[in-house]
């Protein structure tokens, strides 16, 4: 496994060392901190893979106090080359459990609310990335021949939601490859049966009916780039049943980061089979993703200096809607 970081971004930690620090967390934090296996990657179900292959979830909450609590749940790589996710969703873990007990604003946060944060959400893919390949999809050999960089299928294009509708490919080598079927991968089965385990159906009796404001919840997919706040609708340029309230609160997360707050069919493109149109389309959770940066493999200096200080605030803020992300 590699150390120091990746190779000319130090600042990134790899998946193996991101593994490691995460894994870490509960034995210096049991009472905070839990590492958990969701399921196997493509790697490790087609060729046994390496230990520690699988797709994880850090669970963070205080576990002495019970009760229903409001869950965030936070994901980081699901793209191989977007660097700046996944080193953020760890950095955001590992400030909540140090500030724990003397920060009053975290402390409340961890009393009251779960954090559930998969820091890789495609681990295999992230490997290929490392060696400094401009890879997106994960790493999927069986759908046909193509590049060192294009085989695979595209995680968010791939989710049984809306799975082959508009702006995604039925082209294996393309970047959006869809899948053969809805939830084919492993990574994506794994990540919707979590999403499913934690948060009840809240969508109204009619699918056209909005979640109830009191609703509770909110899951986020960190991307990049390009600077947006992006919500649901993305496979069609309809409004969400919630699309007032989602906009309100991108536009909370726009004060924060300084992104532009608008339905993904409208501001940037169509695409269907994404994670966050199942989270909202299947269940009714206030779901969002961030185009963080301006670059794939972007420099440590933005990183630290732009991406972090604009970045880790919205995510304070996002675990705190979490609770009535429709009453923000
Ligand atoms: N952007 C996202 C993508 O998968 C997106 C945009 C967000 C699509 C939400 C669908 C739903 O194309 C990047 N950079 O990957
Ligand atoms: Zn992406």
């Amino acid at each position: 496994s590699l150390a120091g970081g990746i190779p000319g971004y130090s600042c990134y930690r790899t998946v193996d060392e991101t593994y490691a620090a995460m894994a870490q967390l509960p034995i210096t934090y049991p009472n905070l901190a839990s590492w958990n296996d969701i399921g196997d990657t493509w790697d490790k179900l087609t060729a046994g893979g390496k230990p520690g292959d699988d797709l994880r979830v850090l669970v963070l909450t205080n576990k002495a106090r019970t009760g229903s609590k409001a869950r965030f749940f936070l994901m980081g790589g699901i793209h191989a080359r977007e660097y700046t996710t996944a080193e953020l969703a760890t950095r955001f873990a590992e400030q909540l459990v140090s500030r724990y007990g003397t920060d009053p604003d975290v402390t409340w946060l961890l009393d009251y609310s779960e954090l559930h944060v998969v820091v890789q959400s495609n681990p295999d893919g992230r490997r290929v990335a490392e060696t400094g390949l401009s890879k997106r999809k994960n790493t999927n050999t069986t759908e046909g021949s193509c590049s060192t960089t294009t085989y695979g299928v595209d995680l968010n294009r791939n989710s049984s939601f809306d799975w082959g509708g508009a702006g995604a490919s039925t082209s294996v080598c393309n970047e959006t490859y869809r899948g053969r079927s809805a939830a084919s991968e492993p990574e994506t089965k794994s990540l919707e049966n979590y999403i499913l385990s934690l948060f009840p159906d809240q969508r109204g009796p009619a699918s056209t009916d909005p979640a109830p404001a009191d609703a509770t919840g909110l899951m986020l997919s960190l991307h990049s780039y390009g600077g947006y706040v992006l919500y649901p609708w993305s496979a069609t340029t309809a409004a969400a049943p919630n699309a007032t309230q989602l906009r309100t609160l991108g536009r909370k997360f726009n004060y924060f980061n300084g992104y532009q707050a608008c339905q993904v069919s409208s501001c940037l493109y169509s695409a269907s089979g994404s994670t966050d149109a199942f989270a909202y389309g299947r269940l009714g959770i206030a779901s969002f993703t961030f185009e963080m940066g301006g670059a794939f493999f972007e420099s440590c200096t933005t990183f630290e200096n732009t991406i972090v200080p604009k970045n880790m605030p919205a995510l304070y803020y996002a675990f705190k809607a979490a609770r009535r992300p429709y009453q923000v």
